[in-house]
């Protein structure tokens, strides 16, 4: 019989914290946390499709209770599971204006939580996979007292764990604590992660772009050069490439992540600022793919390298495999000159 390796997320943080004697077990209750709202939210988005069939379309259910938009049913989800753990200090989530207090019981942890409960949600009716992205920073404040927005506003170079779970054809969980990247998938079936992928490494160069084309006519002129590019023949450098979008940020990135490529969603003229939002989209993703061996960039700097001045600000963002993400580099870098010099 083949021997099976079968390996729970939570067994898995278990060992993962015996090689660190140094660890409090404080990041791995986080991320056990994370994975039990994940579970919650899973099921929900499986049955997002029934609720026109149920009839539950409305702003009331048949139990008189308010039916929220799964997006709003995933930040809640998040937010229940996440402020009564004592590891936290602060949350922030793409759903709320401001920082989220801890109640305060519970506000003293050292860790800061930013999340995106649910991106990709325009797509939720045409089942379409959609995802969850969340970014763990230890705090800056003093940890007598509850976080602030300076605890939120760092660098994504500062980030302790990051990770994103795909709701697809199946249920994913990728994360990383530093130490490489690790992927779990949900067996419906007992209600546990288990783990498909260890130490994911990204291809130093893939075969797919992917890249919202429609906005074409806006984009820079390296990166119109660029795409074109991508498109010619040329057997040593293995064009024309072949594109992937799905419109849904963390099913396209997990896609190129195991397959190599690049995902772009650059400013144009616009949008000067892109579309993504730094601090629960790009970041997070950003310190996957470079832990995976990639490489993400707004165009010209690393995207973890950026300083950021607001919660909900936005960035460019260039990410996937090494030599990809490079070349589009040099591409703009190049066209800029020529630009400048016009
Ligand atoms: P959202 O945060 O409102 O869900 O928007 C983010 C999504 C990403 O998942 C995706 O990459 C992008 O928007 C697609 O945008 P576009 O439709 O402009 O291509
Ligand atoms: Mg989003």
């Amino acid at each position: 019989m083949p021997k099976v390796k079968f390996m729970t997320l939570a067994r898995f943080i278990i060992e993962q914290e015996r090689l660190h004697p140094e660890a409090t077990g404080e990041l791995s209750k986080l991320l056990h946390d994370l994975s039990l709202a994940a579970k919650v939210i899973s099921l929900e988005v499986n049955k997002a499709g029934l609720a026109d069939i149920l009839g539950f379309t409305g702003d009331i259910n048949v139990q008189g209770e308010e039916i929220k938009k799964l997006d709003i049913f995933a930040h809640r989800m998040l937010f229940n599971a996440m402020d009564h753990g004592g590891h936290l200090c602060v949350m922030a989530s793409e759903e709320e204006e401001d920082i989220i207090h801890i109640p305060s019981k519970f506000r003293l942890g050292k860790y800061v939580l930013l999340f995106d409960p649910l991106d990709g949600s325009s797509n939720i009716d045409a089942n379409i996979s959609i995802g969850t992205i969340f970014s763990i920073y230890k705090r800056v404040t003093p940890d007598n007292c509850p976080g602030t927005l300076e605890d939120c506003l760092q660098q994504g170079v500062k980030q302790i764990a990051a990770g994103y779970i795909v709701y697809g054809s199946s249920t994913i969980m990728v994360y990383t604590a530093g130490d490489g990247v690790h992927s779990f998938t949900l067996d419906p079936s007992f209600g546990e992660f288990l783990l498909s992928q260890e130490n994911i490494k990204t291809p130093k160069k893939g075969k797919i772009y992917s890249i919202n084309e429609g906005n074409y006519l806006y984009w820079h002129p390296g990166l119109k050069k660029y795409i074109k590019w991508l498109q010619e023949e040329d057997i040593t450098s293995e064009r024309p490439y072949t594109s992937r979008y799905i419109g849904s940020m963390v099913a396209d990135i997990h896609r190129n992540l195991l397959y190599g490529g690049i995902f772009m969603y650059p400013a144009d003229s616009r949008n000067p600022n892109g579309k993504l939002r730094l601090m629960y989209e790009c970041n997070p993703m950003s310190f996957i793919l470079e832990k995976a061996g990639g490489r993400a960039s707004n165009g010209k700097k690393r995207i973890l390298e950026i300083k950021p001045d607001t919660l909900h600000q936005r960035t460019p963002i260039f990410i996937g495999s090494e030599e990809d993400v490079k070349m589009v580099e040099e591409f703009m870098a190049r066209e800029e000159i020529e630009f400048n010099r016009a």
